[in-house]
C-alpha cells in the first residue's frame, strides 16, 4: 500500500499555500492535481518532440506519432479495450457523450425509440441527449434515484422495453459517490437489445475498470480528473458500433479521400477507419502523453490501492462528520460499502457557497452549488451542497484539519 504523505512531494502544488495555511485540496471530483511525472512528460514533448502526427514523414512527426500511438495503447490497455482502436481521443467526458450523441444518436434514434437515463447523471449525460430527443423525436425515460442517492434498480430495470435502444448510466455519481452496478444494467439493456454507455468520469481514476468484463458498449472520462492534463479525455466503443457510425466533426485526418468531381461539382469523401474517424483536426497530442504518463502512475500504486485508501479515508472522514457538529448534515448513504471518496455535506443556516468560502479562509477547497447534476438534488430536496472529494494525496491529518475548521464554523 502506498503512503499518501509519501507521494505529495511529487505533487508541486502541495508546496504553495493559501491564505496563509497549507493547502487542503478536497475538490478531486472537479479536478485532481497534478504529479511532476505528467508535467515533466508534457513538457518534455515540447521540448523534443514537438510536431504534428500523422502527417509528415521526417523524423519529429514519426516521434510524437508513437508518442501519440502510445498513449492510445496505455489507455486503452488501462480500461482493458480489446485493441487500441476502441480509444478515441476527445476533449472530455462532456465531448465523449457528445460524440455519442451526435454521431451515433442522430442517426439511429427515431420517434417511438427511448433511451434510459438515471436521474443521478451528471447535466452532460442528459443534456446532448435531451438535445437530440427534440431533433428526431425519440423518447427519454428518467430511472429513479432514492432518497439516499442509491439507484433504484427495480425502477431502471422495469422501464426497459422492446423500443429502448440506449441505457445512459454513471458508474459513480459526482455528488453522492455512490457506485452503480454498471455491469448488472448493461446485462439487462443486452437483453433488451439496448446499448449500454457508461459515464467513468468518477470512476476511471479510482477503480480497476474492464470494459469487456462491464460489457459496456460506451466508456467516457477525462483526463484531468485521474492526475492528467485538461483538454484530454476518451471516449472507449466497441469497434464493431464505431465502425458503424458516423463521423462527429469533419476536417483532416478523419477521412481517407475527398475527391472533386468536375461533372457534378461535388467531393465525394470517404472516411478514415475508427478512431481517426472521430478525431477531425489536429489533437491535443501533448494531452495525450500527459494523460498516458498519469495512468503509468496511476498503475504504480495499483488501481487497487487506489481504491483502498480512498475507501479508508471516506469512512474516517464519515465517522468523524457525524459525531463533530450538531449543525451539519450528510446527504445521501454513508454507507462506506455503497460509496467512493466523495461527501456531500451541508451546515445549517448556510448556504453551502458560505461554507466552501469559510473553509478557503484556512486553505481548504471544498466544491459547493448542484455539481452540475439539478435532478439529483431534486430528489436530495436541496438546492446545492457543499463536497468534499478525495483522491490519493489527501491524508487523515488533513480530514482532522477539516472537521477543526468545520467546528470553528459551528462556534462562528
Ligand atoms: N460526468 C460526471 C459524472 C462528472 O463528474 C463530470 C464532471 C462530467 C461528466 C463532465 O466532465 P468534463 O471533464 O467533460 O467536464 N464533474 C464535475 C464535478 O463534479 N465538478 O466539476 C466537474
Amino acid at each position: 500500500m502506498f503512503i499518501a504523505q509519501a507521494i505529495r512531494d511529487d505533487f508541486p502544488i502541495f508546496k504553495r499555500k493559501v491564505n496563509g495555511y497549507p493547502l487542503i485540496y478536497f475538490d478531486n471530483a472537479a479536478t485532481t492535481q497534478k504529479p511532476r511525472q505528467v508535467i515533466d512528460a508534457e513538457q518534455d514533448f515540447y521540448e523534443n518532440h514537438n510536431a504534428n502526427v500523422h502527417r509528415a514523414v521526417h523524423t519529429l512527426s514519426q516521434e510524437a506519432t508513437e508518442l501519440h500511438e502510445g498513449a492510445r495503447e496505455t489507455i486503452g490497455k488501462f480500461i482493458g479495450a480489446k485493441e487500441p482502436a476502441e480509444v478515441v481521443f476527445v476533449r472530455g467526458t462532456t465531448e465523449a457523450i457528445n460524440l455519442v450523441a451526435y454521431s451515433w444518436g442522430l442517426r439511429n434514434l427515431k420517434a417511438g425509440d427511448e433511451v434510459l437515463i438515471s436521474l443521478m447523471e451528471h447535466h452532460s449525460n442528459i443534456v446532448p441527449w435531451e438535445i437530440i430527443s427534440r431533433l428526431t423525436g425519440f423518447t427519454i425515460k428518467y430511472a429513479n434515484v432514492n432518497s439516499d442517492g442509491t439507484l433504484d434498480y427495480k425502477d431502471f430495470e422495469g422501464k426497459f422495453t422492446k423500443n429502448t435502444k440506449l441505457a445512459c448510466l454513471s458508474q459513480v455519481s459526482n455528488v453522492s459517490g455512490v457506485i452503480n452496478d454498471v455491469k448488472r444494467v448493461a446485462k439487462v439493456a443486452h437483453e433488451h437489445g439496448a446499448l449500454m454507455l457508461v459515464d467513468g468520469a468518477q470512476s476511471v481514476p479510482h477503480m480497476s475498470i474492464d470494459v469487456r468484463d462491464l460489457d459496456a458498449d460506451f466508456l467516457a472520462f477525462s483526463g484531468h480528473k485521474m492526475l492528467g492534463p485538461t483538454g484530454i479525455g476518451v471516449l472507449y466503443g466497441k469497434k464493431a458500433l464505431l465502425e458503424k457510425m458516423a463521423p462527429f466533426e469533419g476536417g483532416g485526418e478523419m477521412i481517407k479521400e475527398v475527391s472533386y468531381s468536375p461533372q457534378s461539382e461535388g467531393c465525394g469523401i470517404s472516411w478514415n477507419a475508427p478512431p481517426w474517424k472521430f478525431e477531425a483536426g489536429t489533437p491535443n497530442i501533448a494531452g495525450g502523453v500527459g494523460l498516458a504518463a498519469a495512468i503509468k502512475y496511476l498503475q504504480r500504486l495499483g488501481m487497487a490501492d487506489v481504491f483502498q485508501h480512498e475507501k479508508e479515508l471516506t469512512e474516517y472522514a464519515v465517522k468523524k462528520l457525524q459525531n463533530c457538529c450538531t449543525k451539519l448534515a450528510l446527504y445521501g448513504t454513508t454507507n462506506p460499502a455503497l460509496k467512493c471518496g466523495i461527501i456531500p455535506f451541508g451546515v445549517e443556516g448556510l448556504s453551502s457557497h458560505d461554507v466552501a468560502l469559510f473553509l478557503d479562509n484556512y486553505g481548504i477547497m471544498v466544491r459547493s452549488g448542484f455539481h452540475c447534476a439539478q435532478p439529483l438534488h431534486q430528489i436530495f430536496k436541496l438546492q446545492s451542497s457543499a463536497r468534499a472529494s478525495f483522491y490519493i494525496y489527501n491524508t487523515k491529518e488533513e480530514i482532522d484539519r477539516f472537521i477543526e475548521v468545520l467546528k470553528e464554523m459551528e462556534q462562528f
